[in-house]
């Protein structure tokens, strides 16, 4: 028995099998930063080194997923009150993950709408991202969307930092969720920019770019911080000032492959 506990944080997500993003980009994310990390996995992404690195991707059963959930709110209740939403994958996940959301107060709900990953088509999940938005975005206190996704659910198009701020605001509006909306290498200029908005504080938060690649994990390390900062008891803002320094050390420390993507190495940040 220890006699001091680190405070707890689950991610529901998906396996991505090369290891940079998904449930295991947010486990590493974690346990880097001092917190106790659970995953309950909503389904497998294998990409397919025969096919172009295409996605393979296996949904988990729903009623597998509700079995996870059921084992981590019964072995941490009273101390599970931050979960960050990954990869959904399907409306009938979205469905499961809800309903365990409503068995117990949280005091942060991180929602990463992952919309598509690298190599799915825009629009192919379109039953998926309205189930998610209509289904998650309600329960979320904390969003974290990339520029693809900031688009989406703001509805506008975002080419500047006025737009992405512009966007934060709608989303917010649409959402009483506190709005982290990631710039990345998506937007032109020499910083990756972010913008923080919950409803009163506008912040933008800049950095040098890294790269002009995107770095595959740098999303889901984002957030993951994110969820990890809040869970130790750190304000909204911090949190994400704290986790866009964290996420920077993992693209500046990334790990090549023969994949066509580089993955962010969260260990980066201990160098
Ligand atoms: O980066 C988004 C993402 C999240 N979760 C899983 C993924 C990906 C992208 O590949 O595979 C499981």
């Amino acid at each position: 028995m220890t006699t001091s506990t680190p405070p707890i944080a689950l991610s529901i997500a998906g396996s991505e099998a090369t290891g940079g993003a998904g449930a295991q980009a947010d486990l590493k994310t974690f346990e880097e930063l001092g917190t106790f990390g659970i995953i309950a996995l909503t389904c497998i992404v294998s990409f397919d080194p025969k096919n172009n690195w295409g996605h393979r991707f296996v949904p988990v059963a729903p009623q597998v997923i509700a079995d996870q959930l059921e084992a981590v709110q019964a072995a941490y209740a009273g101390q599970l009150r931050t979960v960050k939403l990954g990869m959904m994958g399907t409306p009938d996940t979205i469905e499961t993950v809800a309903a365990a959301l409503e068995n117990q107060e949280w005091a942060n709900v991180v929602l990463d709408p992952v919309l598509i990953c690298k190599g799915q088509e825009p629009g192919a999940a379109l039953d998926t991202d309205q189930a998610l938005q209509a289904k998650l975005l309600p329960k979320a206190t904390f969003v974290t969307p990339n520029h693809f996704e900031a688009e989406a659910l703001s509805g506008i198009s975002i080419s500047s930092v006025e737009d992405l701020k512009e966007a934060a605001r709608l989303i917010f509006e649409k959402s009483g969720a506190t709005v982290l909306a990631k710039g990345g290498v998506r937007l032109a200029g020499p910083d990756a920019v972010d913008v923080f908005y919950d409803g009163s504080t506008m912040e933008v938060l800049s950095t040098p770019k890294v790269g002009d690649v995107a770095v595959s994990g740098a999303g889901c390390t984002l957030a993951a911080a994110v969820t990890a900062e809040l869970a130790k008891g750190v304000a909204p803002l911090q949190a994400s000032i704290n986790a866009k320094a964290f996420v920077t050390e993992s693209i500046k420390n990334r790990v090549a492959s023969a994949a066509p993507f580089e993955a962010v190495y969260q260990g980066g940040a201990r160098r």
